[in-house]
């Protein structure tokens, strides 16, 4: 069994991971509202991969015989006035999951809970990916978004994606 405290914030994780697919589907569903189906798409896409990231975290307590505790899930509260605003929101809540991630790191660091550690290294890789992905968005849009013939191919790349389940197994 994990330690209280790593317990405590692998669980918080699940709520945060949960959210953030929440988020996602929000901001999925603005942009699909406002005929961007290729944003509309982008997004919904990566509201699975939350949800696969909560899950991932849900199955790492239980595979260390801890119980899981499911929390409420926030609503997201965005009232979004352009197109550009959901692409800078979800870049500073990378950010924040990121930071997440890494104070869990730095506590199993302290107790020397090296397995939690290695189960951790996928998320901090996969952050920074996602950090980057968010990044490339924002500048792609500041670029080309204010064309409608920019904003049309850009949506239409978007619209390419398609779901991948994370690589990793535990
Ligand atoms: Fe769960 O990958 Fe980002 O937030």
């Amino acid at each position: 069994m994990l330690d209280k405290k790593i317990l405590f914030m692998l669980n918080s994780q699940i709520n945060k991971e949960f959210y953030s697919s929440y988020l996602y589907l929000d901001i999925s569903n603005y942009y699909y509202d406002n005929s961007l189906d290729g944003f509309g798409n982008w997004f919904a896409i990566q509201a699975q991969e939350e949800y696969a990231h909560a899950m991932l975290f849900l199955k790492y307590l239980k595979n260390n015989g801890d119980k899981v505790k499911l929390d409420a899930i926030n609503a997201p509260d965005n009232k979004f006035t352009n197109f550009k605003q959901p692409l800078t929101d979800v870049l500073e809540h990378e950010i924040f999951i990121s930071r997440s991630i890494n104070d869990i790191y730095a506590f199993a660091y302290e107790i020397k809970d090296f397995k939690t550690m290695q189960f951790l290294d996928w998320f901090v890789k996969e952050q920074g990916e996602e950090e980057q992905k968010a990044e490339g968005l924002c500048k792609r849009f500041d670029l080309f978004g204010s064309d409608p013939r920019g904003l049309y191919l850009l949506d239409t790349e978007l619209s390419s994606r398609v779901y991948a389940a994370p690589s990793l197994v535990i």
